[in-house]
């Protein structure tokens, strides 16, 4: 049979479904998702049936977290080990400053755009308050931070947080002989029905307050392990020879993984319809959010826009002079698993398959900038929250003097940074922020209908903040680190054309190629096997 395509259009299409497939892959399962989602929430669908049809989309989910302890643990401690400690001590502030900032920024950039666009102003809004359960506070959860920061046990700090729970306790009722009187001053209403005050007995009901005790959360405690990974990587890399063992083995754990997520990558599209439509059945009915709710979540939509899209690459165009779009297209991957998973640190395996494939960031950078990012960077989250707040604010009428907007920003800031040592972070970050200016908690029932989807788009740019930020921080280390050129150079002793290492022709030999003084490169056909250069000196004897 005769082709309806030319050679030529064949091979675009090959070339471009070898490059991009996957990608196109995930995009048209997300669409899919979405319109199978709306289509069976015409129908009535069963509890039951429901999780039945999200199975596909759990299982991707599992996958996923699967990943993220051996994951972190051996790329911080493997990636720490083989730097000089000079370098890793510049490249450490450098990537907490940078943090630092961009997260103030996207706070900054969330006030003035919720303050021009005022989506909280005019009629009132109904909201269904929670009813006055005790609130933790703002010193109780930062002593959990930095209790979570020291975990006492490592193994249980890969599955549960440390967290203060607030227990009711009776007070002993008053011992009082007499009993104490109220008026109740009447309403209008009652005032035509009784015409008087009305003068209650008030028994003396217990009084109940509450006492804060230990207690734990079934949450993995990433603070304490990533501060644990990373001082045993630096500690090992002191050990020099002795360390090596382990280093061994961390980058053997590390290159599994990574293995893993290439097999398990297939099964993505597959997994993110069932995960996107199962989220979609489940969403209560759009038409109840009303008008305000709309616009508030088009001012969170367009504070993340003009975080994501203008200003971080802006800042990567001018730290590095390379074009940031070129960047974010190796990226778009990870933020479609971003978009399908809500969590950045489920996606954090594909954000770092991505950078190292796509984007050729240095491995050891990737490996420390992304773990740390994933835990303490989350510029979507903080843009979000100072919005909410003064969204809520507006519904209540409550006017916010410039003192207000500035605390507004540092708690916001802070309380992204420690999200993830903050048991039920998701809620008693944004408490936080509410009552650092008396704002009332109970209002974010306000927002809640709306934020899972909020949610998807914020974790998009937190994952494109970590990952922005390792091609910075990248470049400005890069004297620090030999790039893939340089190894490839060592290997054959004239400057590559190209930075891919398929492109090299070095077949997958035994020879080790020493391109710095710290790390000896091994080249197995495409694949680089980086080891400090003492462990190549042990394995020479
Ligand atoms: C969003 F480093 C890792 F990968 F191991 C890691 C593991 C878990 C890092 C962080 C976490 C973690 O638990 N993070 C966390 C994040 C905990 C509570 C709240 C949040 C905030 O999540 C974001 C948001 O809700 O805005 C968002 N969904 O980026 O994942």
């Amino acid at each position: 049979m005769h082709s309806v395509f030319s050679p030529a259009i064949k091979k675009y299409l090959k070339d471009y479904l070898k490059r991009n497939g996957l990608l196109t892959l995930s995009v048209v399962a997300v669409i899919t998702g979405c319109v199978l989602g709306f289509l069976l929430r015409g129908q009535t669908v069963s509890t039951q049936a429901k999780i039945y049809f999200s199975f596909p989309g759990e299982l991707l989910m599992r996958l996923l977290k699967m990943l993220i302890l051996p994951l972190i643990t051996s790329s911080l401690m493997s990636g720490l080990s083989s730097m000089e400690s000079k370098a890793c001590c510049r490249m450490g502030v450098l990537t907490v400053t940078y943090y630092l900032w961009t997260t103030f920024i996207a706070v900054v950039v969330g006030i003035i755009l919720v303050i021009i666009i005022k989506p909280g102003m005019g009629t009132e809004m109904e909201s269904n308050r929670l009813g006055g359960g005790p609130v933790m506070t703002s010193a109780d959860a930062l002593l959990d931070l930095v209790r979570n920061m020291i975990p006492s046990n490592l193994v249980e700090a890969t599955f549960q947080q440390y967290k203060t729970d607030l227990v009711p306790v009776p007070k002993a009722p008053a011992t009082q002989k007499t009993p104490s009187f109220v008026y109740v001053v009447p309403d209008e209403e009652n005032e035509k029905k009784a015409g008087q005050s009305i003068l209650l007995e008030l028994t003396p009901a217990p009084e109940v307050h509450y006492k804060p005790k230990p207690g734990s959360s079934q949450q993995m405690n990433v603070l304490g392990i990533v501060i644990f990974s990373a001082t045993m990587g630096l500690l090992l890399g002191k050990m020099g020879e002795r360390g090596l063992p382990l280093v061994n083995v961390c980058q053997c754990i590390n290159e599994c993984v990574m293995k893993i997520i290439n097999a398990a990558v297939w099964y993505f599209p597959f997994g993110i319809i069932f995960l996107v439509a199962g989220k979609i059945l489940d969403m209560s009915d759009p038409s109840s959010l009303g008008k305000k709710l709309g616009w508030y979540g088009i001012t969170v939509l367009a504070g993340l826009f003009v975080h994501g899209l203008i200003l971080l690459p802006l800042f990567y165009f001018l730290l590095t002079r390379k074009n940031p779009f070129v960047f974010i297209r190796g990226l778009l991957q990870a933020m479609v698993i971003a978009l399908a998973t809500s969590s950045s640190s489920a996606t954090l395996p594909i954000t770092m398959k991505c950078l190292l494939e796509n984007c050729h960031v240095d491995r050891q950078i990737a490996r420390f900038v992304l773990p740390v990012g994933a835990t303490i960077n989350m510029d979507g989250t903080a843009l979000y929250e100072a919005v909410a707040a003064i969204f809520i604010a507006q519904v209540n009428e409550y006017e916010l003097d410039f003192g207000q907007l500035v605390t507004i920003s540092i708690t916001a800031t802070a309380a992204s940074i420690g999200a993830a040592g903050i048991p039920q972070a998701g809620l008693v970050t944004m408490v936080i922020v509410l009552t650092s200016v008396g704002l009332p908690p109970d209002d974010i029932t306000l927002i809640v209908a709306i934020d899972w989807i909020l949610d998807r788009f914020r974790t998009m740019i937190n994952v494109l903040g970590d990952a922005l930020a390792a091609g910075i921080i990248g470049h400005l280390c890069r004297k620090d680190f030999p790039t893939d050129a340089e190894v490839s150079q060592a290997a054959n002793g004239n400057p590559p054309n190209s930075h891919n290492l398929q492109d090299l022709n070095v077949s997958g030999t035994e020879v080790p190629l020493l391109a710095s003084k710290d790390s000896v490169y091994e080249v197995f056909g495409d694949t680089v096997i980086e080891r400090p250069t003492v462990y190549y000196n042990i394995c020479q004897v």
